[in-house]
């Protein structure tokens, strides 16, 4: 049997690094974080939602880089029995979590965007139980990302529950859906555990029951689907699967099947060459930061097809309700673990890249990301890093390991690397797909730290500035020079910020003009080089705190093709005539 607590909601909650208590009347001795006993009087607590992050709590906080507490309680009616399991379930807390229950120390995670499950069977009774969540995410205790290119925020930003599994009962269920276009039927491998005396268990897929084996704890099938029309972002078919054993459903979802692999240095899409018309998409919103809210990730969606996006590239693995809405609007996704633009220096040994710790965390957030995401037709590609130093020697083994727990965890997907202006160092044959990120007409052409306050006015006769992407022609040719005939060549990033409604018929600097010129040539040189994907960087603007307090950046990337506000930018129109979308500027 299986119950399921939502946690969401009121939770206490109150930023401290100080744990020393406020009055003598909550002194407490034991050798527990003051913080996080059940008897401590949180009169003084703030009340506040769970998901969120303490930026958007209030003003206060919005720059706040730290520990903070959280606190709630809730009811159980019955303590676990012997065999039962119950787990509390995480879907993402930014960055490092440390968990108690009942005053007791549960376990510490940090993953900031992937799902985790902590065993707390032994700690809960009947009755009223009290958990406890120390949240860390001050950048030099946390690992990755050591370099911050996107706001870090702070919080529980996804969903909370408590699950009670009792007697005989299912979990950890792995659905991994592929398609055979040869034979043209799909398959779906369904991977679970199981515990106690389950007398029967079986996958049904559409109006088709199929049975699951029950093995030494494992619940196991490997099913084939016929009458099945494969999934694409032009027709995103899916299909319904539940997953019951002994009249109890433990999984009901919708599923799309099909193939992705690459031949001659082109994806192919179900046995066919797919263009991929893509962005990149580092969510983040003025009221909500990161809490990847459902009606906020559907309004960006909508108009991202509206635009003619057909393909969307991560910076860090999403939540389950965004994959769920590109396999039902049609999406293909590359999503990646926050393995980010790390630059050891050269001559120094004992980097992130072999560092124990660093390796193990990146690791465990490569399987989490995989374990969220298997289920998703959605999803074609799992990146293993964004902008590193691969010329590093303690690179290729750090690489070598990510890319074989990806092939281990999930050998149905692609695995693609972003490089910094196509440096493929050691990772040429590590990746099936090589990206490059390169800002080609855009940074060089200022002096980035020393930017003025004043925009540019043009007037009277004006010659508009030339965007000049020709480097990027001669780059791509170079990368593919650099890897073998079959890897596939994506632009994964380019682009330029500009200001809000700043326009130029002169085509200056940070006018929408010139954002929208250098999208245009960047994709028609890409086309030119014969390049099948592009992923034009960034769908809206964000917190960025690596962009300097100018005049211009103010901390934020403006390099969206809408803004932070969802204001759709000149560079979103021209985005949409180069990607054969509606949207048109009236
Ligand atoms: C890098 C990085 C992005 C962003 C971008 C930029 O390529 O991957 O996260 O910071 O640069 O705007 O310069």
């Amino acid at each position: 049997m299986k119950t399921i607590v939502d946690l969401n909601g009121k939770w206490r909650f109150a930023p401290t690094h100080d744990q020393k208590p406020h009055n003598n009347h909550n002194v407490i001795e034991s050798n527990l974080p003051l913080y996080a006993d059940p008897r401590l009087n949180r009169r003084d607590w703030e009340v506040v939602d769970v998901p969120g992050v303490w930026q958007r709590y209030a003003e206060k906080y919005s720059i706040y880089e730290g520990v903070c507490w959280f606190y709630r309680e809730f009811t159980l009616n019955q303590a676990p029995d012997a065999g039962d399991l119950v787990r509390l379930c995480f879907a993402g807390v930014d960055h490092r979590a440390t968990v108690y229950v009942n005053g007791r120390s549960v376990g510490m995670h940090e993953s900031p965007y992937t799902a985790f499950t902590m065993d707390v069977t032994s700690l809960v009774h009947e009755g009223v139980n009290a958990i406890a969540v120390e949240v860390d995410n001050r950048a030099h205790i946390t690992k990755w990302p050591n370099d911050w290119g996107y706001g870090v925020y702070g919080g529980i930003h996804r969903e909370v529950t408590l699950q009670v599994l009792r007697g005989a009962y299912l979990y950890d269920i792995e659905l991994t859906p592929t398609y055979d276009t040869v034979s043209g039927v799909g398959h779906l491998s369904v991977c679970g555990r199981y515990s106690g005396a389950l007398t029967e268990a079986c996958v049904r897929v559409g109006d088709t029951e199929f049975p699951l084996t029950l093995s030494d704890g494992v619940a196991h099938a490997e099913i084939t689907v016929e009458d099945v029309g494969p999934w694409s972002p032009a027709c995103p078919t899916l299909t319904s699967v539940t997953v019951v054993a002994d009249g109890v459903t433990y999984d009901a979802c919708r599923i799309g099947f099909r193939e992705v692999r690459c031949e001659g240095g082109e994806l192919l899409l179900n046995g066919s060459a797919i263009p991929l018309h893509g962005v990149c998409y580092v969510y983040d919103h003025p009221k909500w930061g990161l809490v990847m809210d459902r009606s906020q990730l559907v309004e960006d969606l909508c108009s991202m097809k509206e635009g003619g996006v057909n393909a969307i590239r991560t910076h860090y693995p999403m939540s389950r309700d965004f994959y769920e809405l590109c396999d039902e609007m049609g999406f293909v996704v590359w999503i990646e673990p926050n393995v980010y633009c790390t630059k050891p220096a050269l001559d120094k040994t004992d980097t992130v890249f072999s560092r124990p710790e660093y390796v193990e965390a990146a690791v465990s957030m490569t399987r989490e990301m995989i374990t969220d995401a298997r289920r998703y037709a959605s999803v074609i590609l799992y990146g293993i890093g964004n902008e590193c130093n691969v010329e590093h020697p303690e690179a290729r083994p750090f690489f070598s390991l990510l890319s074989e727990t990806v092939r281990k965890s999930d050998a149905t997907r692609l695995i693609g690397y972003a490089s910094l202006y196509g440096q493929v160092g050691c990772m040429a044959d590590l990746v099936d797909v090589m990206g490059i990120n390169s800002y080609f007409g855009w940074y060089g052409t200022f002096p980035t730290f020393e930017i003025e306050d004043k925009l540019a006015v043009a007037d009277g006769a004006v010659v508009p500035r030339s965007v000049n992407v020709d480097g990027l022609g001669e780059l791509i040719e170079r990368v593919r020079g650099k890897v073998s005939e079959n890897t596939v060549i994506w632009l994964t990033e380019f682009g330029a910020d500009s200001v809000p409604a700043y326009y130029s018929t002169a085509c200056e600097l940070w006018s929408e003009n010139y954002h929208a010129e250098i999208i245009r040539a960047c994709i028609t040189k890409a086309r030119e080089k014969s390049v099948k994907g592009t992923f034009i960087f960034a769908y809206t603007d964000y917190f960025d705190p690596s962009k300097p307090k100018n005049g211009r950046w103010k901390e934020h990337n403006l390099k969206g093709m809408l803004t932070y506000e969802r204001e759709k930018r000149l560079a979103y129109f021209a985005m949409s005539e180069m990607y054969g979308g509606k949207a048109r500027r009236n």
